[in-house]
């Protein structure tokens, strides 16, 4: 096989990959450039000791003499238990980074070197492994290494938005990996895969079904699924949780209401949290969709989102589980939607339960490509916050356009809330820097199924990847993980790293200016949100549903209002950021029709009108995307036949997406203003009316 793939190698044609591998792909290496490791010694049946043979394996073509007798270069791999680990590291030393953090290092004793991979706990080892594994694939090892990691969030996890009948809510990657209907006789191998996969960067967590919960994942039969499910994925240390629909006590306990203060309620529960944990002893917690998007909760009863997730909390308490309670809640009111989520939360600061977690999506609104940070974040201060990142790209070109989230996720982490001083960025805030709370966590929203890339785009793997690398440590930056994951996803050459890598940190701003340039935001089509419809009316939606509610088109200007004399959800942010957006000189350009209603003529920086740069910004998106097609074809020596033809196909269609996405919003845009576009950019080549009558037939729920 080894000998093959060289030889392939050498007549300039790379093996075909499907992307399966994801970047696990442990490339043989040449003997120069592996460690010069002689020996391994550890515990051989840990799986971290396994997990590395396996990888060594793959990229030296033999395993690595376990004992050996030369001692010129040992790899020893193992936790505090292990007695030849505590020769070399204090134990002291080694609890230092906790259970989930390692130490790695070279100890010279004489003409003999130990590489040492220790922790204090199983976990960390496994992390530590993947770390040394890392540094040998993206050919960063050196025989001199001092490394000692911890993750910055406790809880790294993933919510998958799958349904139990295989379908995946904004999932543009095939089917759910989990397969009930097969479950409990037929136990997929993915599982296997998904654990290792999501390990190797450091996710500890998965909720496995849609925030849309249907009661049923409560039942016997599922939970006896999930079981199956958690025994496959407990070895790479990762813990089960679900989402629950809390009407359950009525629509599957037969009770009469779910009102949480009933005592009735609060026991049924606390029997099904009791059960649960007889059946999963590990078992996470759960997430909560409740009163939001017409799902159950405790208003429907009079009570409060604190009175709801408390009554859950002290179900789960005993077992150690946790609620994560999310704040993504907006009522067809007067109320600005972006003003909802704080309104309604802040005054319960301070009510929740200590196991209790909010889940805040980054913006106010909802995933959109650009969106100021939530002003929860900083503000709530007596309540442990969560953010919940979407990697899955329901508002970025599903799995067509390759836009690469590191960016945007860094933007939001680094954003200064100023509500604790200088340094309260929105990851200080949340990660226990600044605030003190007993658990601290992240959430992405996954963007996995069974297609044989699992992400649909290959390069949509990034942002899985990318997710996993923040949680674990976000002061790391957009470019360094861009740089990790390409050299193991594709290559080391240099050639293809350094292109390819701007291609990817620039492709959020890119497919920003395509779709919604300075703040612009939910100009959507109706429910897939897939293409532009600026124009969107629907008879009866409800308004905050529709574009129109958010970009305020007339012949006046563009943009929402929220200063101090519109909907003031500028007063939600800390001062002077509160200040700063409310004034149209000093708000970033990049959020100013998310801040502001802005006449057509009005100078931006540039010395542009506000149209002109619009226009110029929706060309920009479209030139780059074209920039990304041409730097693409160059790479296709570097790259194997099948991955460079499904990328540059689905560059294709980006590239008429984004042409699209510039024709339909300028023209209609245009009907406002009444102003030319200007004359040195690219003419649409659609009409306004031919673009109105696209309906594309894509199921919401698929
Ligand atoms: C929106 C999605 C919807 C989700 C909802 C949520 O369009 O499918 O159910 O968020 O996060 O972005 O609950």
């Amino acid at each position: 096989m080894l000998v093959i793939s060289f030889c392939i190698a050498a007549i300039g044609q790379l093996a075909a990959e499907d992307g399966s591998r994801l970047w696990l792909r442990f490339q043989p290496q040449e003997k120069s450039t592996l460690p010069p490791f002689t020996r391994l010694r550890g515990d051989a049946s840990s799986v971290a000791l396994k997990e590395f043979q396996h990888a060594w394996q793959e990229m030296s073509g033999s395993s690595l003499p376990e004992n050996g007798s030369d001692r010129t270069h040992t790899l020893l791999i193992g936790t505090l238990k292990n007695r030849e680990v505590r020769k070399l590291i204090k134990s002291k030393e080694l609890q230092e980074p906790g259970i989930e953090g390692y130490i790695i290092r070279t100890v010279e004793q004489g003409n003999r070197r130990t590489t040492v991979v220790a922790s204090a706990g199983e976990a960390g080892l496994l992390y530590g492994v993947y770390h040394l594994v890392r540094h040998i694939q993206t050919g960063h090892f050196s025989n001199k290494v001092e490394i000692t990691e911890q993750p910055r969030y406790d809880l790294r996890i993933l919510n998958h938005w799958d349904n139990l009948n295989g379908t995946v809510e904004r999932g543009y990657a095939g089917y759910s990996i989990w397969q009930w209907d097969k479950l409990p006789g037929e136990i997929s191998p993915l599982y296997r895969e998904y654990a290792r996969a999501n390990a190797s960067i450091g996710i500890n967590a998965t909720v496995l079904n849609n925030v849309n919960a249907t009661p049923d994942i409560l039942t016997k039969e599922y939970l006896e699924k999930v079981k199956l499910i958690a025994d496959e994925l407990r070895p790479f240390h990762i813990k089960v949780y679900l989402s629950i629909n809390f009407s359950s006590p009525k629509e599957l306990g037969g009770l009469e209401n779910s009102d949480p203060l009933q005592p009735e309620v609060a026991q049924w529960w606390k029997n099904k949290a009791d059960e649960i944990y007889r059946i999963i002893p590990d078992f996470g917690g759960f997430l909560v969709k409740a009163n939001s998007e017409g799902l159950p909760g405790p208003q429907d009863y009079g009570r409060t989102h604190a009175e709801g997730a408390n009554m859950l909390a002290d179900a789960l308490k005993p077992h150690g589980g946790i609620v994560m309670w999310r704040a993504f809640v907006y009522n067809p009111t007067e109320e600005d939607r972006a003003k909802q989520a704080y309104s309604e939360f802040m005054p319960l600061d301070g009510q929740f339960r200590d196991n209790v977690i909010i889940q805040v999506k980054n913006g106010p609104v909802d995933f959109q490509p650009r969106e100021p940070f939530s002003p929860l974040f900083g503000a709530m201060q007596q309540t442990a916050l969560m953010p919940e990142l979407q990697i899955t790209q329901e508002y970025l070109g599903f799995s067509n356009h390759l836009v690469y989230l590191a960016t945007q996720w860094k933007e939001f982490l680094e954003s200064n809330t100023h509500c604790l001083g200088d340094e309260s960025t929105v990851a200080n805030c949340t990660d226990g820097t600044l605030l003190s709370h007993p658990l601290t966590a992240i959430a992405g929203v996954a963007n996995i199924g069974l297609d044989d890339n699992w992400s649909g785009h290959h390069f949509a793997q990034a942002n899985w990847y990318a997710f996993g690398r923040l949680a674990w440590d976000h002061t790391l930056t957009a470019e360094e993980i861009a740089e990790e994951w390409l050299r193991m996803t594709f290559t080391n050459d240099q050639a293809f790293l350094e292109p390819v890598r701007e291609m990817m940190l620039s492709s959020w701003e890119t497919a920003v200016n395509y779709m919604m340039p300075l703040g612009l935001h939910h100009i959507f089509a109706w429910d897939h949100h897939y293409g532009p419809e600026p124009w969107c009316e629907i008879p009866g939606a409800r308004p905050d549903w529709l574009p129109p509610y958010y970009h305020n088109a007339s012949k006046e200007g563009i943009g929402f209002d929220r200063t101090t004399s519109g909907s003031n959800a500028v007063s939600q942010y800390c001062s002077p950021l509160s200040e700063t957006y409310n004034n149209l000189e000093t708000c970033p350009e990049e959020l100013l029709l998310w801040f502001h209603h802005v006449p057509w003529d009005h100078r931006m920086k540039n010395g542009r009108t506000l149209w002109d740069e619009l226009s110029y910004r929706y060309d920009g998106g479209v030139q780059q995307v074209r920039d990304f097609q041409k730097l693409w074809d160059r790479m296709e020596p570097y790259v194997d036949s099948e991955r460079f033809s499904q990328v540059q196909s689905r560059l294709r269609i980006q590239s008429r997406d984004a042409v699209w996405w510039k024709d339909a919003c300028l023209l209609y845009f245009q009907t406002f203003s009444g102003m030319p576009i200007p004359y040195e950019i690219e003419r649409p080549v659609h009409e306004l009316e031919e673009l109105k009558q696209i309906k594309l037939d894509l199921k919401h729920h698929n």
